[in-house]
């Protein structure tokens, strides 16, 4: 069997954290195509973006995607992929409006859940809307997976039609509320795939190492940045989302997995 390049996302800001967390969070247009521009450099061809307003809140504003997406474009070539998660609570119509821009990729979450102390509403209706919106702007989604029983939800609406037929998954694990991050779980999650099916892992916190380690060495793809995790070791704040990337192409290199070209990004994925 031979095993595919690796694609790396880096997931650079993420709508949670504030500088009061992270004193190097990028939330500027200039400081997200900067942090994309680093990732990029170190070996990400993905870029999961979320963009903030004038006042550092997270936003869904199709005018700052357009300038965001603009300026990364500008630094580097890698494929955008815009969250419809937003932020929690963020109305749904507010979710949908970037799509209308047409990038690379976007994400689609398959399931409500507790986020913390909050709850991420991902309804029946919700899911249906947004993967409208997907669709209708011939984007290709990326399923959100925080929990064993979404892939259930998946099964269940690729029957009703409810989501489209060809998509990306990520494995986001480690959420407070959702699947531990345990490797057991990615096992479990990895079974329940068709064949064939291209994967990511997306580690919260302290499990982001040990997930992307297992996933380069099971086939799958990493999501690594800031927006997932902050630190790079206990106690020792990552230097930048391009330090995450940057370990994850090391440990790809001893495992002698080749990391993918933003070119072989689009052939793995059929974008
Ligand atoms: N901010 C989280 C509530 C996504 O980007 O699609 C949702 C999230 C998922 O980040
Ligand atoms: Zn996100």
């Amino acid at each position: 069997m031979t095993i595919s390049p690796l694609i790396i996302t880096c997931a650079i800001v993420g709508a949670e954290l504030s500088k009061k967390d992270y004193p190097f969070l990028p939330m500027t247009p200039e400081e997200l195509a900067e942090a994309a521009r680093g990732a990029v450099e170190a070996g990400a061809t993905i870029v999961h973006l979320h963009v903030r307003d004038e006042e550092g809140k997270p936003s869904q504003r199709i005018d700052i995607f357009k300038k965001v997406t603009k300026k990364i474009r500008q630094h580097c070539e890698c494929i955008i992929q815009y969250s419809t998660g937003g932020a929690v609570g963020t109305p749904l119509d507010e979710r949908c409006a970037p799509m209308k821009l047409k990038p690379d990729m976007a994400t689609l979450s398959m399931g409500t859940m507790n986020f913390g102390p909050d709850i991420f509403e991902n309804t029946e209706n919700t899911i249906r809307t947004i993967s409208r919106a997907i669709q209708e702007n011939g984007v290709m989604p990326e399923l959100e997976i925080f929990d064993c029983g979404m892939m259930d939800t998946v099964d269940r609406y690729l029957k009703k039609g409810f989501i489209p037929e060809k998509f990306h998954i990520d494995f986001v694990l480690g959420v407070p509320g959702g699947m531990s991050g345990e490797i057991k779980s990615l096992i479990l999650l990895k079974d329940r795939l068709s064949p064939g099916q291209t994967w990511t892992v997306a580690g919260s916190g302290r499990f982001q190492l040990p997930l992307s380690a297992h996933a380069i060495a099971m086939g799958g793809h990493v999501r690594v940045g800031i927006e997932d995790n902050i630190y790079y070791r206990k106690g020792e704040l990552a230097k930048s989302n391009a330090q995450l990337v940057e370990r994850v192409v090391r440990i790809a290199e001893e495992l002698e997995r080749p990391v993918a070209t933003v070119k072989q990004t689009r052939e793995i994925l059929g974008l």
